[in-house]
């Protein structure tokens, strides 16, 4: 069987070949881009500071078993996900898994508060992400949080975005890469607005007070996310793109692009060359939008391979931050995270064993009969022999296999998580 598999990818070698491609190099070369992978698929974005339901924008549907109710329960799910994905990996963290015994209100955390994690990740070789959470909070008032009228809540959220950043630059700095610190509002109306000015003026008063604060970037990166708009406030939203879009220039914060969060025929792959026109540095949050939902888990499809080959063919490997962002709870958890990380993975790995540099040389020709010839030639070539060789040489399962493993794992845990 072993000597199938090698044969498998000694043939697959030879195909690509014949287009100039070398697939040794497109390992070498995805194996080195780091996914941050975002801990609340493991949880329903419970977190660990309050039995507050989920509300502000977001909403994560159903209930299936086994969902991570502690620290020490989402770290070990966390395990089996570093242990079946291949490539680099990082994970992403939101404030409310601070892990601590008192009761700490979303202003007053501390770095102590994410110690543990910093351990979990040096332990693993694995850097760490951030976000400030300003949802499931009573501090949201009427959907409002950064653009609220109301200075109290205005000035809770500002001192929680703070401490954030003081937390993600520490960790930054203990991790020795970068941590990116992301902000989400769910700001929105929904209805009618009366004035869509007003509130826009105030986020942008609270970001400016925000990021008046300078931390090095050797520690820290800050992004903003934008969002079309969210359940609950479908006719106006605070923060959308342009508004963030206009601030990221203006300031220097970096824009970070959410797939789910466009119009449907809205696509991220077309928006990264332009924004890579503009900024040095762009982040993502790669999810899969399904009618009004912004967050199932990733699928390998076209808009998923085509965002990767804009990163790749663009030499934008450290440019655009990946990040995930989805959460399916009526599925197996760890197999959803699975999924979606395993596909980033690739669609990367497509995009590096494209001749992107024959195909763009075409277009500049007029040739563009021949890019369409390359673009479904390509797709013939057997892509599943040098991903599973690339799983092979990272030491993780590929195929039915890591079905089967979390079937396993499934089989362990759930009867104590009863
Ligand atoms: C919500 C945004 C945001 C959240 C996470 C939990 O629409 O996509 O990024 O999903 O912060
Ligand atoms: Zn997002």
């Amino acid at each position: 069987m072993e000597n199938i598999l090698e044969l498998g990818y000694e043939y697959a070698k030879a195909r690509y070949a014949a287009f100039g491609i070398d697939t040794e190099e497109a390992m070498a070369r995805v194996a080195k881009i780091p996914v941050s992978i975002h801990c609340w698929q493991g949880d329903d974005i419970h977190g660990f500071l309050s039995s507050d339901a989920l509300s502000g924008g977001i909403q994560v549907t159903g209930n299936y078993p086994g969902a991570a109710r502690n620290p020490d329960e989402l770290m070990a799910d966390f395990d089996r996900v570093l242990a079946l994905v291949p490539g680099k990996k990082r994970i992403n963290l939101h404030a409310i898994y601070a892990i601590t015994d008192e009761k700490v209100e979303l202003d007053k955390l501390e770095y102590k508060h994410f110690a543990a994690w910093v351990e979990y990740a040096k332990s693993r070789n694995i850097g760490i992400d951030f976000n400030p959470t300003l949802f499931s909070h009573p501090m949201v008032k009427d959907g409002l949080t950064l653009s609220s009228p109301d200075e109290e809540v205005r000035a809770f959220w500002i001192r929680h975005v703070k401490c954030c950043r003081e937390i993600a630059a520490q960790i930054g700095k203990e991790l020795g890469t970068p941590c990116l610190n992301n902000l989400w509002i769910g700001d929105g109306l929904k209805d009618v607005p009366a004035s869509r000015l007003a509130p826009r003026m105030r986020l942008k008063a609270s970001l400016d007070e925000i990021y008046s604060v300078k931390y090095p970037a050797e520690y820290l990166v800050d992004s903003v996310e934008s969002k079309v708009f969210g359940i609950g406030v479908e006719s106006y939203t605070v923060g959308n793109s342009e508004f963030y879009q206009a601030y990221a220039a203006q300031s220097g914060v970096c824009c970070l692009m959410d797939n789910g969060h466009y119009h449907p025929t809205e696509v991220v792959s077309d928006k990264i060359p332009s924004m890579l026109c503009f900024y040095d540095k762009i982040a993502l949050h790669v999810t899969r939008g399904v009618r009004w939902d912004s967050d199932h888990a990733v699928l390998l499809e076209d808009e998923l391979k085509e965002i990767a080959l804009e990163i790749i063919r663009n030499n934008a490997d450290e440019k655009v931050m990946i990040g995930l962002d989805y959460f399916d709870a009526s599925i197996n958890r760890v197999l959803a995270w699975v999924t979606g990380a395993q596909n980033m993975q690739k669609a990367l790995l497509i995009a590096a064993l494209t001749p992107s540099d024959v195909m763009a040389k075409m277009q500049d020709d007029g040739n563009f009969g021949g890019v369409m010839a390359y673009r479904e030639a390509l797709k013939e070539l057997p892509f599943g022999e040098v991903y599973a060789e690339y799983c092979r040489r990272q030491g993780v399962p590929s195929g039915l296999k890591v079905y089967e493993e979390i079937c396993a794992y499934e089989a362990k845990i759930l009867p104590e998580r009863a």
